[in-house]
């Protein structure tokens, strides 16, 4: 199992912890999704984590990693 953390630009609510979760969440390999308001960050636990697939759902959710 691995972890990655990503900077995430734009999350400022419940809504957006959803949007996000919901879209990370669905990626194949994925076991949890954690989102830290405060920090920005998103904690991805996958098996394994494709970091391009990540991305790519963030922006879909309508966020942008910067890290
Ligand atoms: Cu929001």
């Amino acid at each position: 199992m691995t972890t990655g953390t990503y900077t995430v630009e734009g999350m400022t609510c419940q809504h957006c912890v959803n949007a996000v979760t919901g879209e990370v969440g669905r990626l194949a390999g994925v076991k949890d999704v954690a989102v830290d308001l405060n920090q920005g960050t998103v904690t991805v636990t996958a098996e394994p984590i494709d970091d391009s697939a990540v991305r790519i759902a963030v922006d879909e959710a309508g966020y942008r990693v910067t890290n």
